[in-house]
């Protein structure tokens, strides 16, 4: 009896221990530009994190809606799928001319159905697959495939929170369909919130 005790009171210190052992703080922080219109549809993200990340289950969907893509710009883990869903009367088409996508052409189709795409082929020269339809071609779209879950948008004013990201020395970066910013080196302190601030500037 008083073996088992002891064993029920060493599990308990090892799952305290496997608790408070995870080392972690938030980034967060604000982009700021010349002009505003540019500040939307910008992800910050940490550039290489060690270690397998799972992609989500359940696909992630971009909508075609009243002859635009939705949303914009997609940033989705490394082996996500994307469902490609047409929402509109007319039909569209998506392809992409880019390796991130494997230069997909998934077709033409009709309002209320969906076509799928599954994006793991590893970044070449970028992680960005440009998404089209060869019906309009004013429509266009954004796919951001991301090394590991430590990303998010900023919001339209350009602040965003990057929550509990492992302890650690990383390289903080933004993607924005038009402008680039300086790369940041960040460090982050358990339990602490790291402030970082980009500015946006011309595309090399
Ligand atoms: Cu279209």
């Amino acid at each position: 009896m008083r073996h088992l005790r002891l064993l029920i009171v060493s599990g308990l210190a090892i799952s305290f221990l496997a608790s408070t052992s995870y080392a972690a703080g938030n980034v967060t922080g604000t982009i700021s530009a010349k002009k505003k219109k540019y500040l939307p549809n910008t992800i910050v993200y940490l550039d290489e994190v060690k270690g397998e990340f799972t992609p989500p289950k359940e696909p992630v969907v971009m909508d075609q809606k009243q002859m635009q893509f939705h949303p914009h710009v997609l940033p989705v883990l490394f082996g996500t799928t994307v469902d490609f869903l047409n929402s509109d009367e007319v039909a569209h088409n998506v392809f992409s001319p880019d390796e991130t996508a494997g230069k997909v052409n998934l077709g033409t189709w009709a309002q209320g159905e969906t076509r799928s795409y599954k994006f793991d082929k590893p970044c070449e020269k970028t992680c960005e697959a440009v998404m089209l339809c060869n019906v309009h071609p004013e429509m266009e779209a954004y796919v951001v495939v991301m090394q590991n879950p430590y990303y998010t948008m900023a919001d339209d004013s350009g602040y965003f929170v990057i929550a509990d990201v492992p302890a650690g020395e990383y390289t903080l970066k933004i993607w924005n369909p038009k402008k680039s910013a300086d790369d940041q080196t960040i460090t982050i302190v358990d339990g602490k919130d790291t402030e970082v601030t980009f500015k946006l500037k011309r595309k090399k």
